[in-house]
C-alpha cells in the first residue's frame, strides 16, 4: 500500500537530530548547522544573544516546563475529556510511554509527526510525548483531506500521521494509508492491520525523558499557515521561542494552578494550543477540559460542570454563545479570549454582561509568531475597540505604506514584525520567504492596521489574498487553481464575501468557457473529489463575462468585493 517517498522529500528531520551535535553548542554554530542543512532561517546571533540575555529564551525544552508542573502537583487533574480525568502524573507517564514507543518505531528527535485528531485526550498526550522525545508534533485540522495532508506530509517529511479511525462519518484511517508516510497511528476502536493503536501507544510507561531533553534552539513544532497550491507554509517554532510566547501569555492571562481552561476551538489550531491555551495551562499547573464541539449546547454544560475559568474563541463562536447564553450557568468564567478574526466592538461590549461577568481579552496572533493582546487591566475603550499590543517588550513592529515608509501615527498601513517569537522565515521555502520577509528579518504580516493610543493595534484590513472564514484562513489562489481545473471554468477569482455569522465566506467569480455552463454544485463536487477540505469550497458563484483588471493587469479583487 505504501509508496516510496517522493523525490520532493529531502529528509529534513535529520538536520535536527541530536547526533548533529547542535545540542549545547553556541547558538551561532548550532544555527549555522541547522540552517545549512534544513531550510531553517536562523535569527541573527546578535538578536539571539539579546533574547537569551534578557531571559526570554531559556534554552529549555517546552516539555520540561510541563514536567515541572507534574513534579509540583502529580496528583492534580490536568486533563478532562468526557468521563476521562487524567492527573499530571498520569499525563507524564502516558506521554513518556508514548515517547518510548514512538522511539521503538524509529521516530526520534527532529522527526515530524502529523497529528490530525479532534479534541480528545490523545491529542495532548501525543503532543507532550513528541516534545519530550524532541519529535515535532504538527497539528492539522480534522477537516483536512488528501490535498492538505499530502502537502504537509511531503513538506515536513513526517514519519507518522495520527488520525481518528472514523470521524464525522469520514474514514481517516483509509485516507492515511493512501498517503506517503511510514506509520499510521489510529485513535479509536477500529484499528486495522498495518495501523498502530494509539490506545496502546499511550499506555503509561516510565517517566524517562528528562535526562536528554531537546535543546532550546531545536524546532519544537511547525505551525501551519494558510494553504497554498504548492507547498504549505510552515512556521518553524523553536523550543526557546514557543516556550517564551506561551509563558508570557500565561503571565498576561493570569493563568495558574486554579485555572480551568476549556479548549473549544479545534486542537488543529495554534491559538488553542499556545495562546496560552492547552500548553500554557499545563505549564501553569492548571487543568485543561476538552470540548468536542464549540456549540453552546456542548460547551455551556461543560463550563458549569467543570467550573471553567478561561477559554478562547473566535468571533463566529462567541456570537453564537451570546445568542444562547440565556440562563446558562457561566458564573465561573473569568476570561474569554477572542481572536483569529475581527471582533466587532458592539459584540465585544456584550461579552462581560452576557457571559458570566467574564473579562474579554482580544488576541491578534499568527502562526508566524507575533501575538498582540489587550491587557486584563486595560479600560473597556481599549478592550472593545482594539486588538491589543505585542506581548514582548522585545517585539518590534512597523506600520508602513506601499513603499515601505512608516505611515503617519494613527494612519492605516501594512504591519511588519520582528522579535523573539517571530521566526525569520518559513521552513524550506526560500521563494515564499523572499516575498514574506522584507529585509532585515521583518515579517510582512499582510495585515493592515492602525496603531492607536498606548501602542494598541486595530486590524482594519489586509493585503494578503485570503478569505478569513470564521477564523479559518483560505488562500484565494489555492481555490482558484482547483476551480480552473474544471473545463467549464475559463477564469476564476475568489473573494471574501461579508457574512453575518462567519465574518466572511468564499465567493467565486468565474468566466465560463464559451459554450459551457458553470454551476456551483459541479464546482463544489469537483473540488471535493480533488481532495480539498470542505471548508474551502466556494459558497457562492457569480458568473461574469469578464473579470475587472487593475492598471497593472491583475484581477481587481477590490472591484469584485465592491459588487458583493
Ligand atoms: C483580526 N484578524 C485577526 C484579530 C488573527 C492566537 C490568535 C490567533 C491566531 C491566528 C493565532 C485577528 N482580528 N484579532 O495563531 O496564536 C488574522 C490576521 C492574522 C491571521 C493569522 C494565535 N487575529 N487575525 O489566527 O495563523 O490576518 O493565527 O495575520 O490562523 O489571522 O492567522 P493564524
Amino acid at each position: 500500500m505504501r509508496r516510496g517517498r517522493s523525490a520532493l522529500v529531502t529528509p529534513p528531520q535529520t538536520a535536527f537530530r541530536k547526533t548533529t551535535g547542535a545540542l549545547g553548542r553556541p547558538y551561532a554554530a548550532a544555527m549555522t548547522e541547522l540552517s545549512t542543512m534544513s531550510g531553517f532561517v536562523p535569527w541573527p546571533a546578535e538578536a539571539a544573544a539579546r533574547y537569551v540575555a534578557a531571559g526570554y529564551w531559556e534554552g529549555r525544552a517546552i516539555g520540561s516546563h510541563i514536567a515541572d508542573s507534574a513534579r509540583a502537583r502529580p496528583d492534580a487533574v490536568c486533563l478532562v475529556d468526557g468521563p476521562m480525568r487524567m492527573t499530571y502524573g498520569e499525563l507524564m507517564a502516558r506521554a513518556d510511554g508514548a515517547a518510548a514507543r514512538l522511539a521503538g518505531l524509529g521516530i526520534g528527535a527532529g522527526d515530524p509527526v502529523v497529528i490530525q485528531l479532534p479534541n480528545r485526550w490523545e491529542h495532548t498526550v501525543l503532543t507532550v510525548a513528541c516534545f519530550r522525545l524532541g519529535a515535532l508534533p504538527v497539528w492539522t485540522m480534522p477537516q483536512h483531506r488528501e490535498h492538505e495532508l499530502a502537502g504537509v506530509l511531503g513538506h515536513t517529511g513526517a514519519r507518522a500521521i495520527v488520525v481518528p479511525d472514523v470521524y464525522k462519518g469520514f474514514d481517516h484511517q483509509e485516507l492515511a494509508h493512501s498517503l506517503d508516510v511510514p506509520h499510521v497511528l489510529v485513535a479509536g476502536s477500529e484499528v486495522r492491520a498495518g495501523s498502530v493503536s494509539v490506545a496502546e501507544l499511550c499506555a503509561p510507561g516510565d517517566v524517562s525523558f528528562d535526562a536528554d531533553p531537546p535543546d532550546g534552539t531545536h524546532i519544537a513544532t511547525f505551525l501551519l499557515s494558510g494553504g497554498t497550491t504548492g507547498l504549505p507554509k510552515l512556521a518553524p517554532r523553536t523550543h526557546n521561542d514557543l516556550s517564551y510566547s506561551v509563558k508570557r501569555m500565561v503571565e498576561l492571562c493570569g493563568f495558574g494552578p486554579e485555572t480551568v481552561y476549556l479548549a473549544v476551538l479545534p486542537l488543529g489550531h495554534g491559538f488553542v494550543n499556545t495562546g496560552p491555551g492547552v500548553l500554557g495551562t499545563l505549564i501553569a499547573g492548571g487543568r485543561v477540559v476538552l470540548s468536542p464541539s464549540p456549540a453552546p449546547e456542548v460547551a455551556f454544560p461543560l463550563i458549569a460542570r467543570e467550573r471553567v475559568t478561561a477559554t478562547s474563541t473566535v468571533p463566529a463562536i462567541v456570537q453564537r454563545w451570546l445568542a444562547h447564553a440565556g440562563d446558562a450557568d457561566l458564573s465561573s468564567l473569568r476570561l474569554v479570549q477572542v481572536g483569529a478574526a475581527r471582533l466587532a466592538p458592539e459584540v465585544a461590549a456584550r461579552i462581560r454582561p452576557s457571559l458570566g461577568g467574564a473579562q474579554l481579552q482580544q488576541i491578534f496572533g499568527m502562526a508566524e509568531g507575533l501575538v498582540c493582546v489587550t491587557r486584563l487591566d486595560d479600560p473597556d475603550k481599549i478592550v472593545h475597540h482594539t486588538q491589543g499590543r505585542p506581548i514582548s517588550p522585545a517585539d518590534e513592529i512597523r506600520v508602513v505604506d506601499e513603499a515601505g515608509a512608516p505611515v503617519a501615527p494613527g494612519s492605516p498601513g501594512l504591519l511588519l514584525a520582528r522579535g523573539p517569537c517571530t521566526p525569520r522565515g518559513y521552513y524550506g521555502s526560500p521563494e515564499i520567504n523572499a516575498r514574506a520577509y522584507v529585509g532585515d528579518g521583518w515579517y510582512n504580516t499582510g495585515d493592515v492596521v492602525r496603531q492607536v493610543a498606548g501602542g494598541n493595534l486595530v486590524v482594519v484590513g489586509r493585503e494578503k489574498d485570503v478569505v478569513n472564514r470564521g477564523g479559518e484562513k483560505i488562500t484565494a489562489e489555492e481555490v482558484e487553481t482547483f476551480a480552473l481545473r474544471l473545463p467549464s471554468v475559463a477564469q476564476a477569482a475568489v473573494v471574501a464575501m461579508p457574512d453575518h455569522d462567519l465574518g466572511e465566506r468564499i465567493c467565486l467569480f468565474a468566466v465560463a468557457t464559451p459554450g459551457e455552463t458553470v454551476r456551483l454544485p459541479d464546482i463544489r463536487a469537483s473540488l471535493l473529489a480533488s481532495g480539498l477540505a470542505r471548508f474551502k469550497l466556494p459558497e457562492r458563484l457569480i458568473v461574469v463575462d469578464t473579470l475587472p483588471l487593475t492598471g497593472v493587469g491583475k484581477v481587481d479583487k477590490k472591484a469584485l468585493r465592491g459588487r458583493l
